[in-house]
């Protein structure tokens, strides 16, 4: 078995001083890279002098990390990935900055990171690059001399062509992944839309066995959508913390339904669209107005970009809104955390709840949803409301799919879904529950890198 290399942004591998693992990458790759005896490489998440890359090795993950000037933070990670491409793949052009030096500052990190790990990288590992933070990383190692097979996957959706071309420099972006061997999107529709550009845009042309040729280049292109560790989440789920959890969350609803949503704070996953579905269900239904809590945890992240600062002040306002409106002397129709919650009590409250909103506007996948269906108890499992603008939508069919935009679709979702039958919960949720289980983060690794270990030879 080769040895397998991650590269990312942020190594969120658990370390001494950070224990457990979070967000969707940390928590997918973790798994992966523990199971490969790999090392992960990535930005330290500090500024300063860029330095040595710093190795540590905890819990059976090997880290490395380097340190990011802050002038590199500003414009590679605060600029171009988060206000330039993170926007525009989440088909929201105008939240979308364009600025050269945002650029600049992007390339000029991706070329540092080729330069502190190339000597790091034998001959017979798999290198694997994730997300949008490091598309040109491929091919800058080209440059290096690395003949590896590399992989790219990209968490995030891919855009409709003709929004991509809002972007300057949109053809060299897309060219930098013919650099690549096997690239990975999380469902077929991005995929689709990536075959689109191509087509259109580099008068490529799409082959048989996943082949995308442009230019004489043959690269493999996959849909590969993610999973979760359901095992071990599953285990979360059933055990003390969860448990304990369980327990204090049905004593705070006074038995009334609860609702969940959890999100990091972020306006991709239509935070402020859920409150205003759950508004338009307590206004048009007040026979339900005491029957239901809504719990939505949503840690902040990306707290330096003034569009997150804005999302936060608009649901800061929003909630305080829904609860002067509709609360009573005893029972609030709304809280609202702004925190993280360690893993396991999480999973405690996706048990406690009989209803998850999970409501992207745009999501490369969602990971909650498949964590909501793990945790659920089989013989009185709760109800899934997904919008069918995650990728999660195209696996998990079985959940009541909604158009978030929509505050009345919303309210006739959770209506539906706390009437639902208990047959028809367990039908629906066993189905996803399997799936959940068979396309789980193992399946999800194995599946690209053994695309990635099955391409013949590097090209020269
Ligand atoms: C990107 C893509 C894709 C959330 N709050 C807490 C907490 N979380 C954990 C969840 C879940 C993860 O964070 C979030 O994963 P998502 O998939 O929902 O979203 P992104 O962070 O945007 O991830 C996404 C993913 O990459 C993987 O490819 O699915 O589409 O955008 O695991 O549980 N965890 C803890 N406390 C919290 O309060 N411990």
């Amino acid at each position: 078995m080769s040895r397998l290399i991650v590269i990312s942004n942020r190594v969120s591998a658990p370390t001494a001083q950070q224990p457990s693992a979070q967000g969707g990458l940390a928590v997918a790759l973790t798994a992966a890279l523990r199971e490969a005896d790999g090392i992960w490489f990535g930005w330290s998440g500090e500024t300063g002098e860029t330095g040595e890359l710093r190795f540590e090795t905890y819990d059976g993950v090997t880290s490395a990390t380097i340190d990011l000037p802050e002038q590199d933070v500003e414009e590679y990670y605060d600029g171009y990935a988060n206000r330039t491409l993170w926007p525009l793949f989440h088909y929201r052009l105008g939240l979308t900055e364009f600025e050269r030096d945002f650029q600049g500052g992007y390339e000029r990190v991706n070329r540092l990171f080729s330069e502190v790990i190339s000597p790091h990288i034998e001959p017979e590992d798999l290198v694997w690059v994730h997300d949008y933070h490091m598309v040109p990383l491929g091919w800058m190692l080209r440059q290096k001399g690395i003949r590896n097979r590399l992989g790219f996957f990209l968490h995030i959706p891919w855009p409709p062509t003709r929004l991509l071309i809002a972007l300057p420099e949109h053809r060299r972006l897309v060219e930098a992944l013919f650099a690549y061997d096997v690239v990975g999107f999380q469902t077929r529709e991005w995929l689709e839309t990536f075959h689109d550009y191509v087509e259109r845009e580099m008068a490529g042309t799409i082959g048989p066995n996943d082949e995308v040729t442009v230019g004489g280049r043959t690269i493999k292109a996959i849909a590969c959508p993610i999973g979760i560790d359901a095992r071990e989440f599953i285990a979360a789920a059933n055990g003390e913390k969860a448990v304990a959890t369980l327990n204090r969350m049905i004593e705070s609803v006074h038995g009334r339904n609860l609702i969940v949503g959890v999100d990091r704070l972020d306006y991709s996953k239509g935070i402020e669209e859920r409150f205003n579905g759950y508004q338009r269900f307590l206004e048009t239904r007040p026979d339900q107005l005491t029957n239901v809590s809504l719990l939505q945890i949503a840690p902040p992240s990306r707290a330096t970009v003034q569009s997150y600062q804005e999302i936060r002040g608009t649901l800061d306002a929003l909630s305080g809104r829904i609860n002067g409106a509709f609360a009573e002397i005893d029972w609030v129709p709304l809280r609202y955390v702004n925190r993280g919650l360690p893993r396991d009590v999480l999973a405690g409250v996706y048990r406690a709840a009989r209803v998850a909103l999970v409501t992207p506007l745009r999501d490369g996948m969602n990971l909650v949803a498949k964590e909501f269906v793990a945790a659920q108890d089989p013989d009185d499992p709760g109800v899934l409301v997904l919008s069918r603008f995650a990728g999660a939508a195209e696996q998990l069919a079985e959940a009541l799919l909604i158009n978030p935009y929509s505050p009345d679709e919303m309210a006739d979702a959770i209506e539906q879904a706390l009437a639902m039958p208990r047959d028809e919960r367990i039908a629906r949720w066993r189905k996803m529950y399997d799936d959940v289980c068979c396309e789980d983060v193992i399946w999800w690794r194995r599946r690209f890198t053994d695309a990635l270990a099955a391409v013949e030879v590097a090209p020269a």
